[in-house]
């Protein structure tokens, strides 16, 4: 198929504030509310493509903030594409290469391209991502609690509604215990830790003792931006390591496979820069027999619908993060919601992410806007 390129023409970037449900604990600190950055581009055929930015709004997942990702946004990367022509997407990644790090924010632009590309050329995005599962199992994140009996409650919710994987915070002081008390109420569940970078090697009999639990793994246990201590660790654990926060780029993949830091890939499209580098990163691990699962950074819509997108690809082997709109938003500014059914999410057949993107919600949330257009 030739598939048309796009010329992205008009710009409007738009920051949101919208309430989570409940507040979300891990090892770096509680959240309530997220603001964060989404981008609308049209080109000159009037196709819209929809980025959102996973960024915090402060520095402790990683090093990027919304108020970060808006100056990269407005004074660098969005003119820089404004009257490009872009053949395919992989172009806008040659094209910034000058631009250090600030993934996320390259990626809020970046997903809106191949969004984009994919209406305009009428056919759904996860086809041109290269995906083919349409039914993708769905597992979910659960925050540090006050107490374990909130916890236990929660779980036994999560795998009421048939979740097929169970993922818990931990941080020093609240872990091989709270991990004991949930194997002995549920023995067999697929359950893993997610520690957010809250140990370092001196931990190492701590970490052992997770040996016991059978976990799937233990997602990112040492330094954000170690791939070192953890090919050590891993030597000495039995319990898979599963990286995220270290994983921000192919070539990190690469070094981390090879020094054998982890035996799971974390892939989170934002961390990365984008669905390319997703996709780089997702070959090499299938060439290595690497499983990789989707992360999540409490997406509203249009994230959470990349997401989904990418999940469709073949090696990701494990479920992600890529829940429902309804766990963590009283309402998603997308039509219609992600929907979680027995723990399967349907990719949807439309154009591009294949959700529509309401309007009215979007300005509900909106607390800044600014539109650019070629001059
Ligand atoms: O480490 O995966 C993480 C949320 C914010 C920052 C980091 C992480 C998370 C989650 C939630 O675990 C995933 C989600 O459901 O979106
Ligand atoms: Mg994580």
């Amino acid at each position: 198929m030739i598939m048309k390129p796009i010329q992205p023409k008009k710009i409007t970037l738009r920051k949101l504030q919208m309430k989570l449900k409940q507040p979300f604990t891990t090892s770096f600190g509680t959240q309530t509310e997220k603001e964060f950055c989404i981008l609308e581009v049209e080109d000159k055929n009037g196709n819209i493509g929809w980025g959102e930015s996973g960024a915090l709004t402060f520095p402790g997942y990683n090093e990027e903030t919304t108020i970060t990702n808006q100056h990269i946004l407005e004074d660098f990367l969005i003119p820089s594409i404004l009257g490009n022509s872009y053949d395919h997407p992989d172009q806008f990644n040659q094209q910034i290469s000058y631009i250090r790090r600030n993934r996320m924010a390259k990626s809020t632009v970046e997903t809106a391209i191949w969004d984009l590309y994919a209406k305009n050329n009428g056919v759904p995005l996860y086809k041109v991502l290269g995906g083919e599962k349409k039914d993708i199992k769905v597992g979910v994140s659960i925050g540090i609690k006050d107490s374990i009996k909130e916890l236990l409650e929660t779980i036994e919710e999560k795998m009421d509604k048939g979740f097929h994987k169970i993922k818990v915070k931990i941080k020093p002081g609240k872990d091989v215990e709270v991990i004991r008390e949930i194997r002995k109420v549920f023995p067999d569940i697929p359950l893993m830790a997610d520690a957010n970078s809250a140990y370092t090697l001196k931990d190492i009999d701590l970490l052992k003792q997770l040996d016991q639990f059978n976990l799937l793994m233990i997602e990112q246990p040492l330094e954000h931006d170690d791939i070192i201590h953890h090919s050590k660790l891993q030597k000495q654990i039995e319990t898979p390591i599963c990286l995220d926060e270290s994983i921000c780029s192919y070539e990190d993949a690469k070094n981390a496979i090879e020094l054998g830091s982890c035996k799971i890939i974390n892939i989170k499209i934002g961390r990365v820069g984008g669905h390319s580098e997703s996709i780089k990163i997702h070959n090499l691990c299938k060439e290595h027999n690497i499983p990789v699962w989707c992360g999540g950074m409490l997406e509203a819509g249009i994230g959470r619908a990349h997401n989904i997108a990418i999940t469709s690809l073949s090696q990701f082997l494990i479920p992600g993060d890529t829940g429902p709109s309804q766990q963590y938003w009283h309402e998603d500014i997308i039509q219609p919601e992600v929907e979680v059914k027995n723990g399967i999410v349907q990719l949807p057949s439309g154009n591009g992410i294949g959700y529509t993107v309401d309007k009215e919600k979007v300005k509900k949330y909106t607390v800044y806007e600014k539109q650019f257009t070629v001059s």
